[in-house]
């Protein structure tokens, strides 16, 4: 292969791998077409299987999944640090327990509107359960749970939409009515205990099941580094009870992750939930093919006798026994960024906030950024305000740390796993035409005939001439590329 010393970024390496993988599918067909197999039922299917998997290969290369999974203790901040990094109110938020079911958010350039989509079978488990709470509801025994459950001002809307039958749609277009929907999904699992009900929890640990919302993230809208695809999932947060489903649903969706953002809470991080959320992630997380960061959210709240910066990064590094290193550890206040991201959007489309009496985040806004007097509320005011949150916020640091160099990382364990491949079944080809060239011969010699190794290497290069790619010079490429990848993750 060419060039291969002089290899240094990540997409030069990107290039050559794929290189590699097309004369490896070639030279495979080449063995197929031109029946150079021995044992041509056997053989032909090891390397059907083999073209199967390069292509898939080639394939996870094209399409470059970087998949972000978010945990940390109930209510650290999860959510509304995902709502900081897309940079718009896409997640409910909020001081009851939020979210309850995993949820992809998926980075998609040019889509304006954010879209969560529900596959079938991601659909079928809630509707079940809105008929069966509508049972519930209508049975008389239930009536003193039912008005309970209506004097809670955070679940009456849902008990109404329940009793009103809504409908659950596949495709949800738009930030307020995904809010609405995600607040719906997050207050049925709530509310079905209460009666008794079980939410089937376990429909929803595989990755295709869970709801997608797909939109612009938009720090990363300018930008064309993000090839692929990249894709936030939030979790629900275990509190000191544990929850067991809990702990399965954070096993099931670490797997999937290239890196995992810890969400720590500054004011509980001697929390005992705190500690079970790094006892699970020493358990689950396999360091070499992760990267772990933290965010130590609400760092707003620290004050004169609070921990600083430096002093916090040595405490987490200490509290986490060394699984995430000092300088993958953020304080932030998620906050700050949310709401930083939000007056900002508004001033770009409208040059203007929303009256804050219709919109929540709008009076926050003001309060943190000391607008609280209406007259001090000029454009001039305002958009310092914003600058002043957004670095209050410490946010650009793990946007830039965190979220590109975890793309990048997705694409060095991709690159990994496809040349760990390519060597593998090259190899056990080259094994192959030896091994079974000296059977070929066998049959023609007979058993019992002595072999002239010199004759067997004549006879083997004149069959496998006929391949235009050379398995072993493939290989030795192959294990080249494999030293650059680890140089470069090791970088
Ligand atoms: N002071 C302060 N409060 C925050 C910050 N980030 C989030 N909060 C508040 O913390 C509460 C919980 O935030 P969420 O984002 O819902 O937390 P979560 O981890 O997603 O919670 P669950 O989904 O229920 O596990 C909300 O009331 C937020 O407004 C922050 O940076 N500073
Ligand atoms: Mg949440």
């Amino acid at each position: 292969m060419s060039n291969i010393r002089g290899i240094t970024g990540l997409s030069d390496l990107k290039n050559e791998v794929q290189i590699l993988l097309s004369l490896g599918l070639k030279a495979l067909n080449q063995m197929i077409n031109l029946e150079l197999l021995v044992d041509l039922d056997q053989d032909n299917t090891f390397a059907y299987q083999a073209i199967a998997a390069l292509r898939s290969e080639y394939l996870k290369l094209e399409q470059q999944k970087t998949i972000i999974t978010v945990v940390g203790t109930m209510k650290a901040g999860k959510s509304t640090a995902i709502n900081a990094i897309v940079g718009r109110e896409i997640l409910p938020n909020r001081n009851a327990p939020m979210t309850a079911i995993p949820t992809l958010i998926k980075h998609y350039k040019g889509r304006q509107q954010p879209h969560l989509i529900l596959t079938d079978i991601a659909r079928e488990p809630i509707v079940q359960l809105i008929q069966d709470l509508q049972v519930a509801f209508a049975d008389p025994c239930h009536q003193h749970k039912l008005d309970q459950l209506r004097s809670d001002q955070d679940l009456f809307m849902t008990v109404e939409k329940i009793q009103q039958d809504i409908q659950v749609i596949d495709e949800v277009v738009g930030e307020v009515e995904i809010l609405e929907f995600m607040i719906l999904i997050n207050d049925l699992i709530r509310i079905s205990p209460v009666l008794d009900l079980e939410f089937p929890f376990d429909l929803y640990q595989d990755i295709e099941r869970l709801p997608i919302i797909e939109v612009e993230f938009i720090h990363f809208a300018d930008s064309d580094e993000f090839h692929g695809q990249l894709i936030l999932i939030d979790t629900p947060g275990p509190n000191e009870a544990g929850q067991p489903h809990l702990r399965a649903m954070l096993q099931q969706q670490l797997q999937h992750a290239s890196s995992v953002i810890v969400v720590m809470d500054y004011t509980q991080l001697k929390s005992e939930a705190d500690a079970q959320v790094r006892e699970d992630l020493k358990e689950f997380v396999n360091t070499m093919d992760h990267r772990i960061y933290a965010l130590v959210n609400k760092f707003d709240n620290c004050d004169r006798n609070g921990m600083k910066q430096d002093e916090l990064k040595t405490f987490v590094e200490g509290l986490t026994q060394g699984l995430i290193a000092k300088q993958y550890v953020y304080p932030i206040s998620a906050k700050l960024a949310y709401l930083a991201n939000q007056a900002k959007q508004s001033y770009l489309l409208h040059g203007t906030l929303p009256d804050a009496e219709n919109v929540a985040w709008v009076e926050d806004f003001y309060v943190e950024a000391g607008l609280r007097r209406v007259a001090h509320r000029t454009t001039e005011h305002i958009l310092d305000g914003i600058e002043d949150l957004w670095q209050q916020s410490k946010f650009k640091a793990p946007l830039d740390g965190v979220i590109k160099a975890s793309h990048q990382q997705s694409l060095l364990v991709i690159l990994d796993s496809a040349i760990d491949k390519l060597i593998s079944y090259v190899h056990t080809f080259n094994q192959m035409r030896v091994k079974k060239f000296s059977e070929l011969c066998k049959g023609i010699y007979g058993q019992g005939a002595a072999m002239n190794t010199d004759h067997i290497g004549v006879m083997t290069d004149r069959i496998f001439n006929k391949l235009q790619i050379d398995m072993s010079s493939l290989e030795k490429s192959a294990q080249l590329l494999k030293q650059s990848i680890a140089d470069l993750a090791s970088a």
